[in-house]
């Protein structure tokens, strides 16, 4: 789902509809899974006031939502472009505030929800795109609890300081945490998401992890991560290679005088993109005499957007007047200085810019991605061109090889710009080379293979190891420091009906032994078990790192079992167990039970009557003495915990114990999930079985995780370190 469908109504001679395809990077995802999976997409046919029919375009099946021209207006024009969109970059332009829009704007939610429960088959997977749509996953879950529900936000997610000025800020993130998986750009903008959620709502979140009160009680797992888009770079390159678009690239150079060199600027012409602020720095540069006219054009193409919006209008006036003036103080006859479009152009046109261009100039104030910049890259086969870059576009989090620019800073600007100009080639190539294996790696389709992954989980999982799984081992067997962490139940060891049953299957011992003896190889058991329990059933060699209590209880190079406990939470833990001590001697039939960072009171041989006093007592006591604790109510206990420590926070923990530079990390449970959450792009993930997931890779059992270490012990043999 996404507010406009991937096509542009279009209308014959004899009135006739005609449907013609917009193909953007996301239709070329989505499109072969799409095909296969019978997928409908659902959104906006791009005109007001006209109901269609569903119809099928290209083996997808397209249901067209019908929006009003006051619809139009107030939900799109209104809340979309002049509240959300200005809020959400960090309110570059003033967002406006009104309450009319705002009802627009749930109306419409509600037809898109409605148009999509109608669509989708019980159990189906919906993934709903983008800003213009945050209330439909709510809307989805109350009705279809069936569904498996994933939202992906386009643009940047705001600071919570500024996320606050909205009057509808709780319903807006409501609606949102009716999906299982939230996918923003950049970390920063899933960070600042959680904080609203816990500022807002105070739910709790580990990680990426975020738990949500459910319907029949108890909490819903909601997934709140970053899944940088791309885009179809294969695509792109294959473009650039056409001789009639190099062709086309030479004439383009030809006709603007063979200047020594030409920038280039692609943007829709909004004020999120910064083109005031490139406007500036190159009529300085000009006025300073550091370019020249005669050397340097810059090509600024500002494709039209949102022309009915007011900012908008105002934005291309104050545009236009700016290259309008300095073409008018630096331009000659035979040279323009800006050479401004206000066009649309079709793709290979722009390509064969991007080929013509020495410089591409990326310079947005703020941008969830920005396409434009991986586009440049994907389609420079030849090595060549700079790009200049805005620290605040979310692809600068992948692009570190371009040159990084803070756009407000104009002489740092400047700076970079000349620097771009004057760079030696082999400083060009060397960079375009580390830019375009970023970009060719983390193409559209892994972006959205990655994400549906982390959404449904994947299907049937086959035996053995994937090919890709065996790359990312021999690459991260080349660490200089690695960290194997392992899960020991269902990972190492089946599943069994008495846990203290549960051994490591044939052959993980040996694979263990194998990359302990590998130097600069560290392997650590991160188990949910109590490490007395640990030790007994996975009985570790001696060098393997410990951890237990999901957390709570670590053995690193330390003959003893440490506690990972701050000094304040010692005290909390002797404060709860003085107040439990004297409950359970005050009530007959009721114990206490130790445990590393918590203490649980059982009554099960207690009277209903006096277990039911002893309960309410201690947690009367305790709510009043130790507010902040975690309580858990079992069958005939009550445990009270000082910290709910993560298997993540083992994993940070062993990775500053070990300093190493590269993890693996193998689990199987949804307590694994907190240590997937922490692991980097250069770590490798991998869930055993079953079920959503965060982790990179997926295996079938512990028998698959055998062969893996045992793969990674060859891999790091054959590096001769
Ligand atoms: C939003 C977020 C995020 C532009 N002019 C022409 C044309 N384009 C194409 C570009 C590029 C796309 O439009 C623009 O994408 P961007 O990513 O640069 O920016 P937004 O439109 O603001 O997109 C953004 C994106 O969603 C995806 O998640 O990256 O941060 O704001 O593909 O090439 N294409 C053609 N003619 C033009 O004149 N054919």
């Amino acid at each position: 789902m996404s507010n406009r469908l991937p096509v542009d109504f279009d209308e014959g001679a004899d009135g006739s509809t005609l449907w013609r395809k917009s193909p953007g990077g996301l239709v070329t995802a989505l499109e072969p899974l799409m095909r296969a999976s019978h997928g409908v997409w659902v959104g906006w046919p791009g005109v007001a006031d006209r109901e269609f029919e569903a119809f099928e375009n290209d083996g997808i099946t397209l249901i067209p939502v019908p929006l009003s021209e006051q619809e139009l207006e107030d939900y799109y024009e209104g809340f979309s472009n002049d509240t959300l969109w200005p809020l959400y970059h960090d309110v570059i332009a003033p967002p406006s505030y009104h309450r009319e829009t705002w009802e627009a704007y749930v109306t419409v939610n509600r037809r898109f929800a409605d148009a999509a429960m109608k669509a989708a088959a019980l159990g189906a997977t919906v993934w709903v795109h983008d800003y213009q749509l945050q209330l439909v996953p709510r809307m989805l879950r109350d009705a279809r609890p069936d569904l498996v529900i994933g939202f992906f936000n386009h643009i940047p997610f705001p600071p919570y300081g500024i996320y606050a000025q909205l009057p509808w800020r709780k319903q807006i993130v409501h609606g949102l945490l009716g999906a299982d998986v939230i996918g923003f750009q950049r970390i920063a903008d899933a960070g600042n998401f959680s904080r609203a959620v816990r500022r807002l709502f105070g739910y709790s979140t580990r990680g990426v992890v975020i738990d949500v009160p459910a319907d029949g009680g108890g909490t819903r797992r909601v997934v709140a991560k970053h899944f940088p888009i791309s885009i179809d770079a294969a695509g792109y390159e294959e473009i650039a290679r056409r001789p009639e678009v190099q062709a086309r690239a030479r004439q383009i150079r030809e006709d603007l005088g063979n200047p020594k060199t030409l920038m280039l600027g692609v943007d829709r012409l909004d004020y999120t993109k910064g083109i005031g602020h490139r406007i500036k720095a190159f009529g300085e540069l000009l006025a300073d005499g550091r370019l020249s006219v005669e050397d340097v054009t810059l090509v600024q193409i500002a494709s039209p957007s949102r022309e009915r919006v007011g900012t908008y209008m105002a934005l291309r006036d104050e545009i236009e007047l700016a290259v309008g003036r300095l073409n008018g103080d630096f331009s000659t006859i035979s040279h323009t200085a800006i050479s401004y479009h206000h066009h649309g152009y079709p793709r290979e046109e722009m390509v064969a810019m991007f080929l013509a261009a020495d410089v591409m100039l990326v310079t947005a104030l703020r941008d969830g991605m920005n396409l434009v910049a991986k586009e440049y890259v994907a389609v420079r086969f030849d090595g060549d061109g700079v790009l200049v870059l805005s620290e605040f576009a979310g692809a600068a989090d992948e692009l570190k090889q371009a040159i990084l620019i803070n756009p407000h800073d104009i002489d740092g600007t400047k700076d970079a710009i000349v620097k771009a100009v004057e760079m030696p080639r082999r400083e060009r190539t060397r960079r375009m080379r580390s830019l375009r294996r970023k970009v060719f790696e983390r193409d559209v389709a892994v972006w959205s293979a990655s994400f549906l992954r982390a959404l449904t989980g994947g299907a049937a999982v086959q035996a053995g190891i994937p090919v890709d799984l065996r790359k990312s081992v021999h690459e991260v067997a080349a660490a200089d420091t690695l960290l194997v962490a392992l899960d020991f139940d269902g990972t190492l060891a089946p599943h069994v009906d008495k846990p203290e049953d549960a051994r490591a299957i044939a052959g993980t011992r040996e694979a263990v032994q194998r990359l302990l003896d590998l130097p600069g190889v560290r392997v650590a058991f991160v188990s949910g078990r109590a490490l007395v329990s640990l030790r007994r059933v996975a009985q570790p060699q001696d060098g393997v790192l410990l951890t237990g209590s999901h957390g709570i209880e670590i053995q690193l190079d330390t003959p003893g079992i440490e506690l990972n406990l701050v000094s304040e939470e010692l005290e909390q833990l002797s404060v709860l167990g003085r107040i439990l001590d004297a409950i359970s001697d005050s009530v007959e039939g009721t114990s206490v039970e130790r445990k590393p960072a918590g203490i649980a009171l059982h009554t099960r041989l207690a009277t209903a009557e006096a277990a039911a006093v002893a309960q309410s007592e201690a947690r009367r006591q305790l709510g009043e003495e130790l507010p902040g604790l975690t309580v858990r109510d079992g069958k005939n206990v009550l445990e009270f915990s000082v910290r709910s420590v993560t298997k993540g926070e083992a994993v940070e923990l062993l990775r500053a114990h070990t300093g190493a530079d590269r993890v693996i990390y193998a689990g199987d449970d949804v307590t694994d999930e907190d240590a997937f959450a922490v692991l980097s792009d250069k770590d490798v993930g991998v869930k055993i079985g079953l079920g959503p997931t965060l982790a990179g890779y997926r295996v079938r059992s512990p028998a698959e995780v055998t062969q893996l270490l045992t793969l990674l012990a060859e891999a790091r043999e054959s590096t001769n370190r």
